[in-house]
């Protein structure tokens, strides 16, 4: 009997096989309802049977999904994979055209949601013939044999835009997955007694793996919040609800400002709710070492900040145990290799340098979805070209800039000028326009854009604000608008984007 469960646990992914192993512990806490492992096992598997549809294996069909955080995400994810399928997680807060383009990049076979997001999808899946399947309606039908799924297999893709009109899909396999939770356990010490909320968004790697997978991995709770709620997040903080918290930049600043504006008795819970956690996290952007010492001053807590990407996991990280220096990103995470490549390709072992970081290790993902020649292109013998530039001072990286001006990072989210000004040349009042990303106290970088107008044409941000709404997610659109008579150029005629900033 054991070695027949010894049999079956080995043929699960580890994934499950962790999860089965904390079968009665609480995995997930939404307002007053607790579901534990046991429960999102099973109904994984019954929503695994239903998208099987009686074959024995998706085999790596993409099955994109629309689900917001909490049980039915859990429960949908693990399905897919259980069946087989590579799960596409798309964006709550995506315009129609976003979600067509990841639907149809994708070939997604299905998308899975809830019964309340159902309508926001339907017409898309009639469109292109795709299985729409509300995950409320998926009933036991009693039994049903899943597949045993090979940790080599593709297992996730998530769109990233950056140096191309389009996002690109980027292609993790079930075993750069494990590498990249592993990774983390070991370094932030995850424990079956942690407390985490999760407010940040789950379609991207922060919200999936660093909280969500690291969590269920580690047998800890979650506790989902639908959206960031800095009161509702606080009250919990101050209940001492949290043993860990995880979060982009903008979101500390957005705390601090809630901070600031209470009364004294009412900050004083909460700062010991932030004291009593034995770690803070952040990450996904520059953490300004400003905001890292008015948290540290505020709270007591010193923030480990820490680098990654969607491409190649977490790479760098402040120590758990050690110095935490404000406005670096500290050392390679474990099993990850990280160098710096100067710029006549010499990889560079001085202090004080600066070279583009490169990843190489189990972590780095498997291949940007059906774009061979950009995935070869942005590897160096092996290894990973990230584009980001850093220099090594008294060990620890410090994060210099990027190598490409057409990467907005606003809020956390990676946002691509290219494909922003390609949305708004569409606007039949622009003749032309530049997208730029420019300094911001909350948002690190904020969406700013230069336009020329076709003749007698006017244009007034509101109005462009108001026409991007069903063509772009919120938050890439332009926060300001110049009008301009023509777009600064260099001698090439090529827009020069440093002079473009320096219109706002
Ligand atoms: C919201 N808005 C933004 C924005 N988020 N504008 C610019 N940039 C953003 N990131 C806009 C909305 O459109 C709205 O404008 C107004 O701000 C208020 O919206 P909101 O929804 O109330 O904002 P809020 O809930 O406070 O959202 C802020 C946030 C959110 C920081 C919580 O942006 C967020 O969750 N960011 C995290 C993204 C993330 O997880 N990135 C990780 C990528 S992975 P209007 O005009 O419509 O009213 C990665 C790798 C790694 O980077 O290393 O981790
Ligand atoms: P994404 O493509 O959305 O996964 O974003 C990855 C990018 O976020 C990286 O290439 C960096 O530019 C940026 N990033 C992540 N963490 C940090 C950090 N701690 N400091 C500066 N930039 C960061």
């Amino acid at each position: 009997m054991i070695e027949l469960r010894r049999k079956k646990m080995m043929q699960e992914l580890q994934l499950i096989a962790r999860a089965q192993s904390h079968s009665n512990a609480v995995a997930l806490r939404s307002g007053d309802v607790e579901h534990t492992y046991s429960e999102l096992l099973d109904r994984s598997a019954t929503v695994a049977v239903t998208l099987l549809n009686g074959t024995a294996d998706l085999n790596e069909s993409r099955i994109a999904y629309l689900v917001p955080a909490g049980a039915d995400y859990i429960t949908v994810q693990w399905a897919i994979w259980r069946a087989g399928g590579v799960v596409v997680p798309l964006s709550l807060s995506a315009a129609e055209p976003e979600l067509e383009y990841a639907l149809t990049d994708s070939a997604a076979r299905c998308v899975v949601t809830i019964r309340g997001l159902a309508d926001k999808v339907r017409g898309l899946c009639d469109r292109h013939n795709v299985r729409l399947l509300v995950v409320e309606d998926v009933s036991d039908a009693g039994g049903g044999t899943l597949p045993i799924i090979e940790p080599h297999r593709r297992a996730m893709i998530l769109y990233t835009s950056g140096t191309t009109s389009t996002p690109k899909g980027v292609v993790t396999s079930h075993l750069n997955i494990l590498a990249q939770i592993e990774s983390l356990v070991e370094a932030w010490k995850w424990q079956a007694s942690d407390s985490i909320p999760l407010f940040l968004p789950l379609h991207h790697i922060h919200g999936i793996i660093n909280v969500m997978s690291c969590a269920l991995w580690s047998g800890a709770t979650i506790e989902t919040y639908p959206h960031f709620d800095a009161d509702a997040i606080l009250n919990r903080v101050a209940a001492g609800a949290y043993s860990v918290f995880m979060a982009v930049p903008t979101i500390y600043v957005k705390l601090l400002q809630t901070l600031h504006g209470m009364a004294e008795d009412e900050r004083g819970d909460v700062v010991s709710g932030f004291v009593g956690m034995r770690l803070m996290v952040s990450g996904s952007a520059a953490l300004p070492a400003t905001v890292h010492n008015e948290w540290t001053a505020l709270t007591g807590q010193a923030l480990l900040e820490r680098y990654g990407m969607t491409e190649i996991g977490m790479a760098l990280s402040n120590p758990y145990d050690g110095e935490r220096r404000p406005g670096s990103v500290g050392v390679a995470l474990p099993g990850v290799d990280v160098r710096l490549m100067s710029e006549s390709g010499v990889p560079i072992d001085v202090e004080d340098e600066a070279g583009e970081i490169q990843v190489r290790g189990p972590c780095v993902f498997v291949e940007y979805w059906n774009r061979p020649d950009v995935t070869a292109a942005s590897f160096d013998d092996g290894w990973f070209r990230t584009g980001d530039i850093a220099v090594r001072e008294t060990g620890y990286l410090r994060i210099m800039g990027r190598q490409s001006v057409d990467i907005i990072k606003s809020g956390g989210y990676k946002l691509s000028a290219l494909e922003i000004e390609s949305v708004l040349l569409q606007h039949p009042s622009i003749q032309e326009c530049a997208v730029v990303g420019i300094s911001d106290d909350t948002w690190g970088e904020a969406v700013a854009a230069a336009a020329v107008l076709h003749d007698n044409e006017q244009l007034s941000n509101i109005d462009l604000k108001t026409w991007c709404d069903d063509r772009l997610s919120r938050y890439k659109i332009p926060k300001q608008l110049c009008i301009v008579d023509s777009l600064p150029r260099n001698a090439m005629g090529k827009v020069t984007k440093p002079d473009v900033r320096k219109l706002f």
